[in-house]
């Protein structure tokens, strides 16, 4: 199997956990795209009825193609269920995510569900958070300079996301701000350096996600594994 189709395996595998009456959480990502294309076929074919948010510009796209309904992230309070994918995950389920700079409406939704699934295929999972993966940063932009020096500080090296080619200068966020890519090495306690980004101000988001999953839902070429 290839890896679109592991990515498929496990958005489908997801996708199909969703019951009408759920107010749900959807993605951003290669591998979200296949849940939400999945999510749009049973609305079309089971007559599924569910209230979804959204998490990306790119997400919310691909919904009005599918003809997914949407209503916006601010009406919704909680979610019963939101499906995500990740750019790296440990074995305590603790996540990097932030790819595709979605990240701070990510765990807006993250922290809304119920049930939180993370959907990826197994070149994902890693002993030790940032082994390959930066922490992506999301960055009020009169900010950058003062975040920039209290990250260095905890033992980062930083560089602001670049847009090119398809934009010259920064990448600029859904929700308006810059994003850096802060490279921490091997993290040893991701909990203690969540809870270090957590306190600078003007650090809107950050990529780790720590005791948020409830489920991993892990796509191999001998299978899923869910964990
Ligand atoms: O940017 C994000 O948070 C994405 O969910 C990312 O973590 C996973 O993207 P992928 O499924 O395209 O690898």
């Amino acid at each position: 199997a290839d890896l679109n189709e592991l990515k498929k395996a496990a958005g489908v595998r997801a996708a199909n956990m969703i019951e009408s009456g759920m107010t749900v959480g959807l993605g951003t990502g290669s591998t979200a795209a296949y849940m939400v294309e999945r999510l749009g076929e049973r609305i079309q074919t089971e007559g599924l009825k569910v209230t979804a948010v959204s998490t990306s510009w790119s997400t919310t796209l691909q919904c009005r193609k599918l003809g997914i309904p949407l209503i916006d992230l601010g009406e919704a309070t909680h979610l019963d269920i939101a499906i995500d994918g990740a750019d790296e995950i440990d074995p305590a389920k603790n996540l990097i995510k932030g790819r595709g700079a979605a990240h701070l409406l990510e765990k807006i939704v993250a922290s809304m569900a119920e049930n939180y699934i993370i959907i990826a295929d197994s070149g994902k999972k890693v002993q030790t958070l940032g082994e390959k993966f930066a922490v992506p940063l999301e960055i009020l932009p009169n900010a950058i300079g003062s975040v920039t020096y209290k990250v260095t500080k905890l033992g980062a090296t930083l560089a602001v996301r670049m847009g090119a080619p398809g934009k010259d200068g920064p990448v600029i966020s859904d929700s308006g701000n810059l994003i850096a890519d802060a490279k921490f090495g091997p993290i040893a306690d991701p909990a203690k350096l969540d809870f270090e980004l957590n306190k600078i101000p003007g650090l809107l988001g950050h990529g780790l996600f720590i005791g948020m999953a409830n489920k991993v839902i892990l796509a191999a070429p001998n299978g899923l594994e869910e964990f």
